[in-house]
């Protein structure tokens, strides 16, 4: 499988470098020899909906957790009553090394991070074509944290039946993203999930995006109901009667061993802590190219060795372009 710069989550102990007494994982791990590993499915007030083995089982997280806290997509070990019966409650004593984290703050300015979803391969980028309007800052900020957490992007537009795709697959068209577009008849014919479906194959995909889009119409598509309702989840009803989700959820697919994670819908998406070094591993074509780079390039300033090796045809301008574009839009606030 095709990975955008994996790597682990910084606020883990056991991947600090120069911690004293920085042993491996080994020698924690017989406390808990007997701890079962379980998925994290949805989280509500600091309780856990798990999946151990074909249970679901509740549980909180254990003391010596300390104040990591576990999310979505999360593998842990949980010990105590794991039979997943009525007013049972496990304990989660351990998060297992993460291969993915979508993070976002809730603007750039503010310094706490939050992990949305862990161990996601994928993040479906759900934007509606009309109602509400597609925002393609918001599109470009989601890519960008989808490329600096390891997460391989999707774009899914929904209700073509109420404007065309053209100017948003134009505008991501050098980006090189698979894409999906889906019709209201499409959801009801079932070609939506099918056509979703296929990009989904055996990967565990994040839904992202604005409130409204339809991130749970097409999560709901693809899975049926009865698996939906193994986990008691339920949606707040807004105001206007419409069904809003206030938790992220994750949902087994049926055959192929993929799951989707749908999320409530974000007005922002912020981007506090983003490497350049990491989105740029999103491009292998220009990746060779910063090589020449003054150190801690941002690759967007006069001495990037980019544009050289752009004007030697090593790559199509475009794609600098849009590498650019994005890089830039930590510096833009939002709805500019
Ligand atoms: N016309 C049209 N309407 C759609 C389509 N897909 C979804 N909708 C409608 O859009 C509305 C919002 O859909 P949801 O699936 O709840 O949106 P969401 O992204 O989950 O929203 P949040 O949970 O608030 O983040 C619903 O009334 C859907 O019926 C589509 O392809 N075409
Ligand atoms: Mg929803
Ligand atoms: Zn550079």
């Amino acid at each position: 499988m095709r990975r955008y710069g994996k790597h682990t989550d910084e606020d883990d102990i056991r991947s600090r470098p120069n911690r004293k007494g920085n042993r491996p994982r080994t020698n924690i791990r017989p406390k808990h020899e007997d701890a079962a590993e379980g998925l994290v499915l949805t989280v509500d007030r600091g309780r856990l909906t798990c999946l151990v083995d074909d249970r679901i089982v509740l549980a909180m997280k254990a003391r010596e957790l300390g104040r990591k806290a576990a999310v979505v997509g999360d593998r842990v070990a949980l010990v105590g009553d794991l039979s997943g019966k009525k007013d049972t409650l496990a304990r989660i004593v351990r998060i297992e090394e993460r291969t993915s984290v979508l993070r976002r703050t809730a603007d750039d300015d503010d310094p706490f991070e939050r992990v949305v979803v862990a161990n996601a391969d994928q993040l479906a980028i759900v934007t509606a074509l009309a109602d509400p309007e597609p925002r393609p800052r918001l599109i470009d900020r989601c890519l960008v944290a989808a490329y600096d957490g390891g997460l391989e992007p999707l774009l899914v537009m929904t209700k073509s039946d109420l404007a065309p795709p053209d100017k948003l697959l134009e505008l991501y068209g050098d980006l090189d993203i698979p894409f999906v577009v889906t019709s209201r008849e499409e959801l009801e014919n079932g070609d939506a999930a099918e056509r979703v479906r296929e990009e989904l194959d055996g990967k565990v995909t994040a839904f992202v995006g604005h409130s409204g889009v339809g991130k749970t119409t097409l999560v709901n598509a693809l899975v049926p109901e009865e698996r939906r309702r193994l986990t008691g989840h339920v949606n707040a009803v807004t105001g206007r009667g419409r069904h809003t989700t206030t938790s992220a959820l994750a949902l087994p697919l049926l055959g192929d061993g993929g799951w989707v994670i749908d999320t409530p819908g974000v007005r922002s998406f912020g981007l506090a802590h983003i490497d350049p070094s990491r989105v740029i591993h999103a491009f292998p074509d220009l990746e060779p190219g910063t090589e020449g780079c003054p150190r801690a390039c941002s690759h967007d300033e006069p001495d990037c060795a980019l544009d050289e090796w752009v004007a030697e045809g090593h790559a199509d301008p475009a794609r600098l372009y849009s590498l650019r574009r994005l890089l830039a839009t930590r510096e833009r606030k939002e709805g500019d």
